[in-house]
Parts: structure tokens; sequence; C-alpha cells
């Protein structure tokens, strides 16, 4: 497909559903709204062997971190630790205390993440029509702080893509629809409801940690691609909440049409899904396919940033 035939995301998008106003006019965290006191009430029934899973992973792990490219990963640097009181350098505080303390420069979107509702736009809107230039200098709608003010919680199912195509990760460039998440479902004998989250694994990160920066040569990642059906089902079941293994949640290239990214802007910015990207789901589909329960209780916070486009979080699961 040659680079003028590829569609603005205007064109694309044109028909397709929004839920900008639903919520108000001053609305920052858009589908979590359908998260309600049901919802959590609900999925905490869901708590039944008392497993734990976080589903963060680790920043400076010594594998790598995968980031999206252009990002880079995080550095953590060491600002005190035992060699700063080496003869007599560090502060003297009367009882002998000595401390260590660090920092990191961080891409907030360079680990496990909540994207902000308002980290992607097309056409100068952004999600709810908040004009694109409120993001200039820092967000000042639709930044990562109301979700992190609200917290997400929720009933989780957990949709093991690898697992159901009977791969170890998903191929580079690979897709799935709505109907596969569903079909998927079926496999491991769990039904979709209405306003779960859902969470997706294809293990294609494991390809980073094997190859390192080879990973990147012709980067596509796997994952949903883009249909009118899809953004209509995600509407219809007011999904508050896609989270994924991968970098972008979605393939990074629709095959059809050429477009980079188009669900960031048909999910988060018109139907304003939250976007949670690199989770690590590989212990908790281990533990799925072991005692087949593919539902359990979810909850995260991102870290609470001002005007922060998006922010990392360790979210947690308890079956
Ligand atoms: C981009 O927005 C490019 O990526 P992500 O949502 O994966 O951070």
């Amino acid at each position: 497909m040659t680079e003028t035939s590829v569609p603005s995301l205007e064109d694309l998008l044109r028909d397709a559903p929004t839920n900008w106003g639903k919520w108000g006019p001053d609305d920052e965290v858009g589908s979590l709204n359908y998260l309600g006191a049901e919802q959590v009430i609900a999925a905490a029934g869901l708590i039944r062997s008392g497993k734990v899973f976080t589903i963060q992973r680790l920043i400076g792990d010594p594998k790598g971190d995968p980031v999206w490219p252009g990002r880079t990963p995080a550095v953590r640097t060491q600002v005190m630790d035992e060699a700063t009181w080496d003869g007599d350098g560090g502060p003297q505080f009367p009882g002998g205390l000595h401390y260590a303390d660090d920092k990191i420069d961080a891409f907030l979107q360079g680990s496990t993440q909540y994207d902000a509702l308002g980290h992607v736009w097309y056409g100068g809107k952004l999600w709810n029509g908040y004009d694109a230039r409120t993001t200039i200098g820092g967000m000042d709608r639709a930044s990562v702080e109301p979700i992190a003010q609200r917290g997400v919680v929720g009933r989780g199912v957990l949709l093991d893509m690898a697992r159901f195509r009977g791969k170890k990760t998903l191929d580079a460039a690979e897709t799935y629809t709505h109907e596969d998440l569903l079909a998927c479902a079926d496999s491991q004998g769990v039904r979709l409801r209405p306003r779960d989250i859902i969470l997706i694994r294809t293990n294609y990160l494991q390809l980073f940690y094997e190859l390192g920066e080879k990973f990147y040569e012709g980067f596509c990642e796997p994952g949903l691609v883009y249909s009118p059906e899809l953004v209509q089902w995600f509407a219809d079941m007011e999904i508050p909440n896609l989270v994924t293994d991968t970098i972008a949640n979605e393939v990074t290239t629709d095959p059809g049409n050429g477009v980079v990214l188009p669900l960031h802007s048909a999910l988060m910015r018109n139907l304003g899904v939250a976007f949670t990207e690199i989770a690590d789901l590989e212990a908790l589909a281990a533990d799925c396919a072991q005692d087949h329960v593919y539902e359990f209780f979810y909850a995260a916070a991102p870290i609470k940033i001002a005007k922060g486009s998006g922010a990392p979080v360790n979210p947690i699961v308890v079956k």
C-alpha cells in the first residue's frame, strides 16, 4: 500500500461511535465510569482461592525493558548508598543513621502503564472533545491523574490468545478480532460480560528478551485489528479497560489500511477505553491454565502524576 492511499484517522473513523459527552462535559476517565459499586462488589465475589498476582514488569530488568521505538528504558541512578558515608562523607545524624536514595529517569509509557485518555488524538481533539492544545506543556485535560485518583476495580478476564492458537508467542503482525476473543473465551470455558476488564496474553515480548535489539527490526507487534464491528462491540459491551502484554495493545500497523494504531483513537480517544500496556501475564496465565479459572478480581491504580500522559502501574489480580 502506498503512503498516499493510507486513510487519515478522520476519514477512517468518520462514522465510528463515540462516548463524548456521555458522562458530562468535564469527564476525564471515560469508560472507567462503567465500573461502579455494583461491578466492584461483584468482582470481590470472584475471590475464592486467595491467590494474588502482580502483573507489572520489572523496571530495570537485567534482561532489558521493552519500549515503543523512540522511547528509552528507565535509568535508575543511585544517589546515596554506604559509599556516601565512606570516610565522613555523608550527613552525620545523631544516632548514626545511614540511608540509600535513588531516582529514575523514565518515560511514563516506558513500562507497565496506564495511558491517559488524552494520550493520543487526531483532528485537534482529544477524548470528550477537548482541544489538543491543552496537552501543550503537560496535559490540562484527560491526563492520567483522574484515572489514578479514582482507581480501577472490576471483573477481569484473561484471554490467552497465544495458548488458544497453540503458540509459545503470537507472531509479529499477527492479528485477532473480537470474534477471536469470544472464541478464545469459549475455549477457556469463560463468558465475557458487559463491563469486563479484558486482559489479553500474546507472550510476544518474550521475543524481546530472546532477540534483544533485533526485536525492533521491522517492528510490528501482534494485536487486535481495527474493524467497525470490533469498535461497535467494545462500545456495546461497555468495556472499561483493555490490558495486554504488548507495548501498544493492538497490531502496530493495520494490515488492511496501513494506519498505525487506529484503535488507540477508536477505543481510547473516542470511546474512552483505558489502555494498560506492557503487562506481564505469564504467571497469571500459567495459573489459569492449571485451575481453568480465567475470571478474577482486578485492581489497579497508576501512580498519581499531575498532567501526565501516562503513569506506571502494578495491577493486582486476586483469584
Ligand atoms: C503510543 O502511543 C505510540 O504508544 P503507547 O500507547 O503504546 O504508549
